[in-house]
């Protein structure tokens, strides 16, 4: 063994030693308990950042610890290689998507292998590859069978100019990011798929994810967006082509009689009508056009709106409540259209500020008694449901909230002017994307229309890589000859839309499971095997989308029969940010810290081991020079401590019966470690408290005299486990010094070492003295000592001795295991 700690030679060796030996590939094998450890596989953007390094370490440690305790262990990494990125990376630098992909995905897989993560490499996958999206496009194709996708018109931004469809990313204050030009909103032809049907089991089944953050669990169940209410009927005074009334659907039913005008969203068939004879409505149903698609500039813009110059009856006063356009009522939720009860809806009541609307209140306050309605205090109880009384409501005055929504309900039942509907916020998932680097979606568009799923034996679709960017339009798009196809001699149309990169993201990680099976999707054998996945790791900007649809996937895969489970990942880490000086790296900001570098100057496992350090795995990391320098030295001075260990000790043997106090202390603390790091790394996933119980061993450790054979004993067990305990965090390092250590095999196939409890049961403990009720002492007695001789000790303390001194003993008494309390005069 050398002298000192060189991390490169080493690092090397071990990367060699794993790669020769397969070390991480990972068989289906039913004798064995299977552990999936999975973290979100990366955008082959270039390279790697900190947050990189932070996610993969995470999933790594967890990883080998699992396989220590016997688990047969899979932990794959793969690319997530479509999106917009190779696009405008090809632009600028004259080259094709597809090659720009592939050399970064070359160079992050090195970086990778450099920081020593036991992936299985074999299983590696890139989602741009044809025998990847192949089977994405069959899939989608059996979902077009099935009628779970269909295709319809719906907004995209259309820059005028260019004449191309732009993602919401390269708007910018409403305009094109290439040319300036404002931003328009354009309805094309585009398709989906029926997430909608799924969302009652999305969202019952989140309740047997025990695994996963609650935080993560709201947020999906908001996404979601349950919400039992009524459609109620407004008939109209007049009809307005051929339409006699207005379907509004509400959440607030109890709120009926404060319903004061009726809003229509721009897109809504009767807005359309009247806008044909009104200049006025059509400028305004076209200025809606124009403006974001982002539902979340929707809910905070300013609301505007054009009266529709018609009329409704109310369907329980029978007044006349008029009707208006709006533009903060969507077209593609519940029917497009809204009964507006400014009194207690914030939208609505700032919408009649502004056009001198009537407010009627309805709902009134128990604990208040209110004058009138204060819009000052709007906020604070207007909106509440509990404790509150109807008003205003005639028939239904005097009522309680839930009293109120089931007496309108049922009495606009019976008028056959309602009926109880739930809803969902959760919209269908338009996939559709008129990009270039993207699975084409496998449809045959039909010369007389109407289109059909290509057939199973034309797939795959391929997507052609040798491609010259023009910078604004799909070179699959601008290719007349790519489009052109026949089936059964009848020529056909492909589709030049391609899918939304978030379909290849939905299902990868069951793909792992048997990347290169040819057969089908998913080998039914490898993915009943591994799935679940145990263990899924990445960051929470995925806490909505990518895990929604990846549980929708699964679901779907389950109901073709792919798979046997309901649910994905069983449980879930969503791990902070790396932070320098308090914001997130990032380049513009000229904050980054670049991962290559630190390998290069302290190795990986310096690397791993610092940024494991600092904080608990879900908490934002703040990344500091000096704790990567601290963790080194630290790994210096373990192996300083097995050098010089080697130096002295042959072949020690323990004898647990003849060990001293010293040693007896550090056994138990030795063990006391050995137990709390497997909780930490196994149940409670903080590595960074793991790691503070090994230093702090390590330390005491340094303070053991090894001047006698049972010292150096003690010291080889507490150096084998700490190297052991190590090792999934420092792992080339702790390879290293396992076979210097002498052992056979290498500290990867190491069992995770055992508690001996025998170690941990204390044989002294320490009591309190107290005279007068003051502290005075502290003694040592053995844990099965007599009252007598605790006391007899305790006499004899010198420190007692001077308080007691020539004074009368009034009052002596043991309390076990804690103190013994005197008391003189
Ligand atoms: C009257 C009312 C009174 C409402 C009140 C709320 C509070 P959730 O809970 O998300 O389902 N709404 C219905 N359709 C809409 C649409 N297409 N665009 C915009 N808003 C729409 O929301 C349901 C509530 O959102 C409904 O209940 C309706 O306003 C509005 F004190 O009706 B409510």
């Amino acid at each position: 063994m050398q002298e000192k700690y060189t991390p490169k030679p080493i690092e090397q060796q071990a990367q060699k030693y794993w790669d020769d030996n397969d070390s991480f590939v990972a068989n289906v094998d039913t004798e064995k308990d299977k552990y999936y450890c999975l973290t979100m596989f990366p955008y082959p953007s270039g390279n790697l950042h900190m947050g990189h390094v932070r996610n993969y370490s995470i999933g790594d440690v967890i990883s080998r610890y699992q396989r220590m305790l016997g688990k047969n262990v899979l932990q794959p990494m793969g690319w997530d290689a479509f999106g917009l990125p190779a696009e405008n990376a090809a632009v600028k630098h004259n080259t094709a998507p597809g090659k720009w992909t592939d050399s970064n995905i070359a160079y992050m897989r090195n970086q990778l292998k450099q920081l020593g993560f036991a992936y299985d490499w074999s299983k590696e996958l890139a989602t741009c590859k044809p025998d990847y999206y192949r089977w994405e496009q069959w899939f989608f194709t059996r979902l077009y069978e099935k009628g779970l996708v269909y295709k319809k018109t719906s907004a995209v931004n259309w820059c005028p100019e260019d004449e191309t469809v732009l993602a919401n990313e390269q708007v910018i204050d409403g305009c094109c990011w290439r040319c300036d030009t404002p931003v328009e909103r354009k309805e094309i032809p585009q398709w989906f798929i029926k997430i909608t049907e799924y969302a009652d089991q999305l969202l019952a089944d989140l309740d047997q994810l025990d695994g996963w953050p609650e935080q993560v669990k709201t947020m999906q169940r908001n996404w979601i967006g349950r919400s039992e209410g009524v459609d109620i009927r407004f008939d109209l005074e007049q009809p307005v082509a051929q339409i006699d009334s207005i379907d509004v659907y509400t959440t607030r039913p109890d709120t009926l009689l404060g319903a004061t005008y009726v809003s229509l969203a721009a897109e809504h068939p009767i807005s359309l009508a009247l806008a044909e004879n009104n200049p006025e409505l059509q400028a305004f149903i076209n200025d809606c056009k124009t403006s974001s698609v982002a539902e979340a500039d929707m809910a905070t813009m300013e609301k505007k709106g054009v009266a529709a110059g018609i009329n409704t009856i109310h369907p329980v006063s029978g007044e006349k409540v008029p009707v208006w356009i709006a533009n903060y009522v969507l077209m593609n939720y519940g029917s497009g259209a809204v009964m507006a009860v400014p009194s207690h809806d914030e939208r609505d009541f700032a919408f009649a500020n502004k056009y001198d609307l009537p407010v009627v209140q309805v709902i009134a306050s128990n604990d208040n008694n209110d004058a009138g309605f204060d819009p000052t205090i709007w906020q604070e109880w207007y909106a509440r449901k509990g404790n509150t009384t109807t008003i205003n409501s005639g028939s239904f005055d005097g009522l309680d909230y839930q009293q109120a929504f089931d007496g309108i309900a049922n009495a606009l039942e019976k008028l056959g002017k309602g009926k109880k509907k739930t809803n969902y916020r959760l919209r269908d998932w338009g996939v559709s994307r008129q990009r270039y680097w993207g699975s084409p979606i496998p449809i045959f568009n039909l010369p007389d229309g109407g289109e059909i799923a290509v057939p199973a034996d034309r797939l795959p679709i391929l997507l052609p890589e040798d491609v010259v960017m023009d910078g604004v339009s799909s070179p699959i798009k601008s290719d007349p000859e790519w489009r052109k196809d026949q089936l059964d001699g009848i020529p056909v149309e492909r589709e030049t839309d391609t899918f939304d990169t978030f379909m290849e993201s939905s299902w990868y990680y069951a793909r792992f499971t048997c990347p290169d099976y040819e057969d089908g999707m998913l080998d039914a054998d490898a993915a009943n095997y591994w799935l679940p996945v145990d263990q899924y790791i990445g960051g929470i900007e995925h806490a909505i989308l990518h895990l929604l649809y990846a549980r929708f996937f699964h679901k779907l895969m389950r109901d073709e029969g792919l798979i046997n489970c309901d649910e994905p990942f069983d449980r879930l880490l969503c791990q902070g940010m790396v932070l320098k000086d308090g914001t997130k790296m990032s380049k513009s900001k000229g904050n980054t810290v670049d991962p290559q570098e630190m390998i290069e100057q302290y190795g990986a496992d310096s690397v791993r081991l610092s940024i494991m350090f600092a904080a608990p795995p879900e908490q934002s990391l703040e990344w500091s020079d000096s704790a990567l320098g601290g963790a080194h030295k630290f790994l210096h001075r373990l192996w300083g401590r097995v050098y010089n260990h080697l130096q002295n000790a042959k072949a020690p043997v323990l004898n647990t019966d003849s060990l001293d106090k010293g040693q007896q202390t550090l056994r138990r603390k030795l063990h006391e470690t050995i137990a709390k790091v497997g909780d930490d790394f196994g149940r409670r996933l903080t590595f960074n408290t793991a790691i503070a119980a090994i230093m702090e061993l390590t330390n005491d450790l340094s303070k053991l005299p090894t001047d006698n054979e049972q010292g150096l004993a003690v010291e080889h067990e507490a150096l084998q486990a700490i190297i052991v305990m190590l090792s999934p965090i420092a792992p080339h390092f702790c390879h290293e010094l396992w076979n210097a250590m002498g052992n056979t095999g290498a500290v990867i196939d190491a069992q995770w070492p055992i508690v001996d409890e025998q170690a941990m049961v204390r044989n002294t403990i320490e009591l309190v003295v107290q005279v007068n009720g003051k502290v005075r002492a502290k003694i040592e007695v053995a844990a099965d000592a007599s009252e007598e001789s605790i006391l007899e000790q305790a006499f004899t303390d010198s420190n007692v001795i001077k308080y007691i001194e020539n004074k009368e003993v009034k009052m002596r008494k043991v309390i076990p295991g804690k103190l013994v309390t005197i008391a003189v005069k």
